[in-house]
């Protein structure tokens, strides 16, 4: 086709385009490769949030305006590539929170489910629909969707915790709604350790399934329990070459994710040992729990110490070593994208 030709066919096609548009139409072929791709291109980067970096700005936001002021008084972590858009990957939210001694994050419950892992507390306490639960460093607390929900401090240090949420998620689908407690606090109408007790060795009631629905009916994993089972799994055999040895968080009714929406696990990497590369589609946060590691993402490497945040984007090779024996929490979509059976994994 000579030069003119293309140029006659280019404004042929525009002037047609031009048609379309206001009659709400578009041609496809002119965004098919975009739609399907080959593989996934995430939006999202793979970036480092350094706690040493971020906590003193988060104490700093304590001086400002309290808890119930701010409702919820978080720091947003978002993904360099999306700002404004409160996400860290593509379809999760995740927030560092502060709650200083005294104060209350109010009572409200949305259809978004949430997760905390708690980073520093002493005297922390979340309470889930009517059952109060002690906040400790390494717990992984679960606020099941549409279940009331609020915090407080009975402590003299503050309290920081990682936040989770499915709220892009949840957003996409356009099935949001949220509501307030006439009160500060919900009453609280069960013994503390009620959910574990009934739920959490092994045992379940004998009758009914959760009271969250898909959501696991326990509401607080203590570290030190998983942290225990972790380390004699580590004890009894060598770690895997790509996921080193690793626990995910179950629902004890079904045996699946503890989340429907957010999958959620712990690993143990021994010092001095390197997983290969591995792949998934599902995006991911990483937090150091304890030690510290070196993380590959793509062409990117991070170096992590405790309470460093990571997240690494759909479909980009990751490796971890430890340097010091580490322990990190993630958590991810895989949880939302194997129930709609579209997750894949690749591992070299
Ligand atoms: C929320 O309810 C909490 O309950 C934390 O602690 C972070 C971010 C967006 C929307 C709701 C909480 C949140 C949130």
């Amino acid at each position: 086709m000579s030069p003119a030709t293309a140029r006659a066919v280019t404004n042929d096609r525009q002037a047609f385009y031009d048609k379309l548009s206001p009659h709400a139409l578009a041609p496809l072929w002119e965004v098919l490769k975009g739609l399907v791709a080959s593989e996934p291109k995430s939006k999202a980067v793979p970036h480092k949030w350094a706690y040493e970096t971020l906590r003193p700005l988060l104490l700093e936001s304590g001086g400002l305006l309290t808890a119930e002021e701010a409702e919820r008084r978080v720091l947003v972590l978002e993904n360099p590539s999306m700002p404004g858009m409160s996400r860290i990957t593509s379809s999760i939210y995740a927030g560092v929170q502060l709650i200083l001694p005294g104060e209350t994050a109010p009572a409200h419950r949305h259809v978004a489910s949430a997760l905390r892992f708690v980073l520093e507390s002493d005297g922390g306490f979340t309470a889930v629909a009517g059952e109060r639960t002690d906040m400790r460093r390494g717990d992984f607390i679960i606020t099941p969707n549409w279940g009331w929900h609020d915090h407080g401090n009975a402590g003299k240090k503050p309290a920081i915790w990682v936040d989770g949420l499915d709220l892009p998620i949840v957003n996409l689908f356009e099935c949001g709604f949220s509501d307030h407690w006439p009160e500060k606090s919900q009453p609280i109408g069960k013994a503390e350790g009620d959910s574990l007790a009934r739920y959490g060795s092994g045992m379940v009631p004998l009758r009914g399934g959760s009271p969250f629905g898909a959501t696991s009916p326990i509401f607080n994993y203590p570290y030190e329990k998983s942290r225990a089972a972790l380390m004699a799994v580590a004890a009894a055999g060598t770690p895997d070459p790509h996921d080193a040895v690793s626990l995910r968080y179950a629902n004890p009714i079904d045996g699946g994710w503890a989340m429907p929406t957010i999958a959620t696990w712990l690993t143990h990497i021994p010092a001095g040992f390197e997983t290969k590369a591995i792949r998934s589609t599902d995006g991911q946060t990483l937090v150091v729990a304890e030690g510290s590691a070196e993380l590959e993402v793509g062409d990117k490497t991070f170096k992590l110490v405790e309470n460093d945040i990571v997240c690494v984007p759909s479909w980009s090779p990751r490796r971890v070593r430890a340097s010091k024996n580490a322990i990190i929490f993630g958590f991810s979509d895989r949880s939302a994208q194997e129930k709609l059976a579209i997750w894949r994994e690749a591992r070299s």
